[in-house]
């Protein structure tokens, strides 16, 4: 029996466990990636843990999010990630040089290789045939120490592709097809893996758009070939050297299969509030917009980049939208200068912003109220682009672009005829935006620089043997960690300040959930399906964990957050019927009794709701690791007990 693409990566790199579906395994980790607004606690965590140097064949530091820079905070953090890089190993990509997953692509990203990296979006790699998962910082932070990775062996979904893209069809339609097919929730304990005739008629970027968007399927990540395509991006990166070709064995075995004809796809977008809400151009029909961004590391390459120059070149955008552009990375706005599409770009009235993440994150650009935008990013969760009212739809740079101009959503077939867009053969590559580290030998004289705001991160104690508490929060299904813990430009700056920033925790959902909590002292979360969706904010554990949260009760979670949660050292339990789901509320007071030696043994845990007068069954999902992890009160006391 062959192997799929994804195995024979995790084969290469098993360090404990079996390659068999559901089993528990750890994998050796050759890169990592960080971006700020994860990084600085990634990092506060990697001192904790007393490392030296990295053991990482690279690691790299990203500063892409919090590039606003209203006070003294965001700038601080920058400075403190700069400084610990330096110091420890870490190559450093300076504000200005662009969105990680972009130039992480272009520059570092190596077929055949694991990657991890702090943030939700590190499978974009897969586009150039990387493992690359998506993890909380806790667990980067181990990875840099030279400790494994450990998940549970993913299912492997084939996406056959045939067929050639429609002109003016796109990359972003393709994955759109796949959210549509499979939902927010399709992916979760799956790898993605694309095959077929059609992966020949995508480029890298293409590729990298659809494993990228493969997060919003709560997929672990998604995986394309290695081929004469990757190598052609490669050598045009000049790094030809990189270049290994691997695809799966023709016989395989995937535990389910989705075919997918290019040729038939039609232009679609994801409405709001969710990826998943699918719906084609006609559909929708031509809908009045305010607002069209583009750019986020979905759709920011030089290809996008030129598409929607050539669709603007000499026309004006219409005058009731406000477009903003922000190109992925130095290296595509370097050459939209040299090639002079900039100027077009400039000339059509678009509004460029830094190679940043932006409005993505909701450092601004949040659109008027009630306010319809087009987007060509990923995620349009409720509240995420700043404007709680504000709709948001995921499209195609392509449709975005002939809908600023029209200022309604527009079939970008209507554009006629449609040029080659080509690749160049040689990038402009200049990487002097990446600072290197200092050699081992230098490494004291450099001085890690902090800021009053970097706050130490919140420590957990040890398990209780069972756990008495209130419910302090009840939420419903598909709760983002948007949800528990906002982004956007007022409370992104406070990412390394745990105290301040749980102020905001769930203040989407109920803004009385911070005093609430603390008022409790210790209690336990009630949530539906799907809860911690989206992105990999370990601060979305780490808020609770401050605010005396115990356990999280649920229908069923994402799985970076479950992991999250179980690094803090929260329990995640799920319902073992859903139905009792509604047999608890608010204010009721919850009992775990024995829960601990009952995670140790894994034996049944019953949660008896002593207000209703009712027992539960749960289930537990735990590794022989989380296990202990949980028991001795997270990722980091496990990590310095064995230390
Ligand atoms: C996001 O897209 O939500 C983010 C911001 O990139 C996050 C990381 C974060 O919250 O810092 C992600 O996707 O993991
Ligand atoms: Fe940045 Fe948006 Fe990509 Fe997250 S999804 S890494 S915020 S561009």
């Amino acid at each position: 029996m062959g192997y799929t693409l994804a195995e024979k990566i995790i084969k290469e790199h098993l360090v404990e466990g079996e390659l068999k579906r559901g089993s528990d395994i750890a994998i050796r980790i050759d890169q990592t990636l960080t971006q700020d607004a994860t990084g600085t606690m990634a990092y506060l965590e990697f001192e904790a843990m007393g490392v030296k140097r990295v053991k990482t064949e690279k690691s790299v530091a990203y500063i892409d999010h919090n590039t606003l820079q209203s006070g003294f905070e965001n700038a601080d953090d920058h400075r403190f990630i700069g400084s610990i890089c330096k110091k420890h190993g870490i190559y450093f990509s300076r504000p200005g040089n662009g969105i990680c997953h972009q130039v992480h692509l272009e520059r570092f990203g190596i077929p055949g290789k694991t990657l991890i990296g702090s943030d939700s979006h590190t499978p974009t790699g897969g586009g150039i045939g990387m493992l690359a998962i998506g993890a909380g910082g806790m667990d980067v932070a181990v990875a840099m120490g030279g400790g494994a990775y450990h998940i549970v062996c993913p299912e492997i979904v084939k996406v056959e592709l045939s067929g050639k893209l429609s002109p003016w069809v796109s990359a972003k339609d393709v994955i759109l097809e796949v959210l549509r097919i499979l939902s927010v929730k399709g992916g979760v304990g799956k790898v993605i893996e694309y095959a077929g005739e059609g992966v020949k008629t995508l480029s890298v970027p293409e590729r990298a758009t659809i494993t990228n968007m493969g997060a919003e399927l709560g997929a672990t990540t998604s995986i394309f070939p290695s081929d004469e395509i990757t190598k052609a991006f490669l050598k045009a990166q000049k790094r030809e050297n990189d270049y290994v070709p691997l695809a799966a064995d023709p016989d395989a075995v995937y535990d389910k299969v989705i075919s997918i004809n290019l040729s038939e796809l039609k232009p679609l977008a994801a409405c709001p509030h969710s990826p998943d809400n699918i719906k084609s151009v006609e559909e929708i029909g031509n809908m009045k917009i305010d607002q069209v961004c583009i750019g986020s590391c979905t759709n920011s390459s030089l290809l996008d980049m030129m598409k929607v120059a050539y669709i603007l070149k000499g026309k004006t955008v219409h005058p009731d939208v406000s477009l903003s552009i922000a190109p992925g990375s130095k290296q595509v706005l370097n050459m939209l200068a040299e090639n002079g599409a900039l100027s077009i770009l400039i000339d059509a009235g678009a509004r460029i912003l830094e190679s940043a993440c932006g409005p993505c994150i909701g450092m601004g650009q949040s659109p008027n109220s009630k306010g319809i935008s087009l987007r060509t990013f990923n995620r349009n969760f409720e509240g995420r682009s700043g404007t709680k009212d504000g709709q948001i739809y995921l499209v195609s740079p392509e449709m975005a672009a002939a809908s600023a101009l029209n200022g309604y959503l527009t079939d970008p077939r209507e554009l006629g005829e449609m040029p080659e867009f080509k690749l160049p053969e040689v990038f402009t590559i200049n990487d002097n935006m990446i600072v290197p580290p200092v050699a081992e030998e230098d490494m004291d004289s450099v001085e890690v620089l902090r800021g009053p705001n970097i706050k130490p991160f919140p420590t957990s104690e040890p398990m209780e043997d069972t756990i008495l508490a209130p419910v302090s929060l009840k939420v419903g299904d598909n709760i983002t960690t948007d949800h528990i813990m906002p982004a956007g430009a007022k409370i992104l700056p406070l990412r390394s300040n745990i105290p301040a920033i749980s102020k905001f925790c769930f203040a989407v959902c109920d803004e009385a959930f911070h005093d609430r909590a603390l008022q409790m002292k210790q209690s336990i979360i009630i949530g539906g399906a799907n809860y911690g969706q989206g992105s990999s904010r370990e601060h979305a554990a780490l808020a609770p964990l401050y605010l005396g949260v115990k356990a999280v009760i649920v229908k069923s979670f994402a799985r970076i957050h479950k992991a999250n949660l179980i690094n803090a050292g929260i329990v995640p339990l799920t319902f073992q019927n859903e139905a009792d789901y509604d047999a608890i509320d608010l204010q009721d007071e919850l009992e775990l009794k024995d829960v601990k030696s009952a995670i140790l043994n894994n034996t049944q845990i019953v949660l008896f709701n002593k207000t209703k007068n009712k027992e539960i069954p749960l289930v537990q999902e735990f590794s022989q690791r989380d296990r202990e992890m949980l028991a001795e009160g997270g990722l980091l006391n496990f990590t310095r007990n064995r230390a």
